[in-house]
């Protein structure tokens, strides 16, 4: 892979707009765990490009509203950065205290923006802002391998602050755990502590403001909480609980030697290899969720396909049979009432050219009046524009009308998912999706022009190819032109496929009598033939356009071919891939 190319797609990974444009219909039981997937996925990515660049271990505190979290932050702080105070809850916003040297300003995850800086000097400390972070910047030494970040509480009813709690978690290497004696068995703070753990950072367990009951210390009351919280041993490592005891109130209690004590622990903890151990591990672990991830996406966009191709199917399916049952009532329309006047209609045609045909050797070819009274206008193009624009009133669009109705009944019935909620569902309910009865009407109309136009060009070049002054001459023409209104109108009254057999039989008694001996007969059949098979076509193109529009609405919900074809690259990365093309390249600040 190029390096122009990977870093274009490690843009594409990280960039959340890319992800949610990759859609699915959501036509498959697994459809609908996309959408959380794609939300996943960016964030992953930029934790990971930023865990990548930020060259330090990150600490979270977490934990239920008013234990104590933004205290204890401070003391590892060394100084009053987050406010604390009675009002719950508190703070409302991360708030991230780390060294210049990391370059952090540049370098955090987009999700976490907008980022807001904090001045350190003035000592009283910011409570964080909804949206977004708060990023004190510092020079001490003691801290320049460590981030340090405090969250809002994640058990207040701000539905903001869990969000935000979690956001700042997926940056988290370690992360400290909050509780306090009255909250430590709340139940949403039970699931984070399961969460936490199934993630697998380093979590420590602080039981803070202890404050054991006469004759218990507080180790004694640490193995009571956490035999309670976790008698399986399996939630927390009791290596790594504390209790720190609570410190009366009164100037200058902010935070005991306890709290300062236990600070200066983790931060050494950390400062040195563990941390740098830790990172490593919280990278890996982050790939592998992000390539998990990756691959499930693949497995969701195979599965809707094959469902694309299986509703295809059906629909093709309710199609076909609305198109055949709307051309056997086409020709079912050619009742037998019918036959009887168009065989009369060509007997007129044929009697009148048969009546013409004393005179028609006498005279020859100039004489057009006896014609003109005998109603056949195959001579004048005007004439024949008005026998066309008469035969055509005959069409009547109300089956194809009928026949698109019951089609749009059929899909709805047959072809929308279960879930209603789902994009397909959405998408194919969408009146707009069917076509008017002014739609059919106008289509139907420009389906009989063409007719029209094809019939009238092709009669031009026989009349033009029919060899003047012998009998094959301007009233044998204008006889077949007779003939051919009579199909037209046949045809595009509902004869259909009939139709050539009527005029065949029709015609049959004049070929016989010799009438029709130099007319084209042959031409008339073929003709006929073809003005049936191009209404055939015409109408069931009308169904098609119909059928179409639904095609085209489900093809628009995705999956895109261009984005799968990124997502099955980015699947396809090793961890070194990801690390080289995400560690380099453009920051995102
Ligand atoms: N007396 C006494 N007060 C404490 C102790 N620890 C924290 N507090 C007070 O308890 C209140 C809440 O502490 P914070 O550190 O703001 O708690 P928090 O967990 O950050 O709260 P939220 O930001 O609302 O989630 C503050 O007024 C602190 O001064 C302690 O050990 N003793
Ligand atoms: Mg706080």
């Amino acid at each position: 892979m190029g390096r122009e190319s990977q870093i274009r797609r490690s843009l594409q990974l990280k960039d959340p707009a890319f992800w949610a444009g990759l859609k699915v219909p959501e036509l498959s039981s697994e459809g609908p765990e996309l959408r959380k997937l794609c939300e996943q996925i960016p964030k992953q990515a930029q934790t990971l490009a930023a865990k990548l660049r930020i060259p330090a271990v990150w600490i979270a505190f977490v934990g239920g509203t008013g234990t104590g979290k933004s205290t204890l932050y401070n003391a590892f702080c060394g100084r009053q950065i987050s406010r604390t105070g009675v009002e719950r809850p508190k703070t409302r916003g991360a708030v991230i205290y780390a060294h210049e040297q990391t370059g952090i300003e540049h370098r955090l995850p987009g999700f976490l923006g907008p980022v807001r800086r904090m001045e350190t000097e003035d000592g009283t400390g910011c409570s964080g802002e909804g949206q977004g972070l708060t990023l004190a910047l510092h020079r001490d030494p003691a801290l320049e391998s460590i981030v340090l970040a405090d969250t809002p509480d994640l058990d207040s009813l701000v539905e903001e602050h869990r969000e935000s709690a979690l956001d700042i978690l997926r940056m988290a290497d370690v992360v400290i755990f909050v509780a306090s004696q009255e909250k430590y068995a709340d139940d949403v703070l039970y699931s984070m502590l399961l969460s936490l753990r199934s993630w697998g950072t380093d979590l420590h367990f602080v039981l803070n403001k202890a404050d054991p009951p006469r004759g218990m210390d507080l180790a004694g009351l640490l193995a009571e909480v956490t035999e309670a919280l976790d008698p399986e041993q399996a939630l927390l490592d009791r290596e790594l609980c504390v209790a720190l005891p609570f410190i009366p109130a009164g100037p200058g209690a902010q935070a005991g030697g306890a709290h300062q004590e236990f600070a200066a622990a983790v931060c050494r903890m950390y400062a040195a290899g563990l941390g740098t151990e830790r990172r490593r591990t919280e990278q890996h672990r982050v790939w592998a969720h992000l390539k998990a991830d990756l691959e499930r996406v693949q497995e969701i966009a195979a599965a809707e396909k094959g469902e694309i191709v299986a509703w295809e199917e059906r629909l093709q399916g309710i199609f076909e049979e609305c198109v055949h049952r709307l051309l056997q009532r086409e020709e079912a329309r050619f009742q037998a009432g019918q036959r009887r006047t168009v065989q009369e209609e060509i007997r007129n045609v044929f009697g009148r050219y048969d009546f013409l045909a004393g005179p028609r050797r006498v005279i020859g070819t100039c004489l057009r009046l006896p014609l003109r009274l005998a109603g056949l206008s195959g001579d004048s193009s005007r004439g024949r524009q008005k026998d066309l624009d008469k035969a055509k009133n005959k069409g009547d669009a109300r089956p194809v009308q009928e026949a698109v109705d019951a089609f749009n009944a059929l899909v709805l019935k047959r072809c929308v998912p279960q879930n209603q909620s789902s994009p397909a569902a959405r998408a194919l309910r969408r009146p707009e999706l069917a076509l008017t009865p002014e739609d059919v009407e106008s289509r139907f109309m420009a389906v009989q022009d063409r007719m029209a136009s094809w019939l009238n060009a092709r009669f031009e070049r026989m009349a033009r190819e029919a060899p003047r002054g012998k009998a094959w001459g301007i009233y044998s023409t204008s006889a077949l032109w007779g003939a051919l209104i009579v199909s037209f109108e046949t045809v595009v009254g509902g004869g259909l496929s009939l139709v050539e057999v009527v005029i065949d039989s029709a015609i049959a008694p004049y070929v016989t009598k010799g009438a029709v001996e130099l007319f084209a007969y042959q031409e008339l059949r073929s003709i006929t033939r073809e003005l049936s098979d191009r209404l055939e076509q015409g109408i069931t193109d009308i169904v098609q356009e119909q059928k179409d529009r639904y095609v085209q609405a489900m093809r628009d919900l995705g999956p895109d071919e261009p984005a799968l074809e990124a997502v099955r690259e980015l699947a396809g990365w090793t961890e070194k891939d990801a690390t080289a093309a995400l560690s380099t390249g453009p920051e995102h600040r």
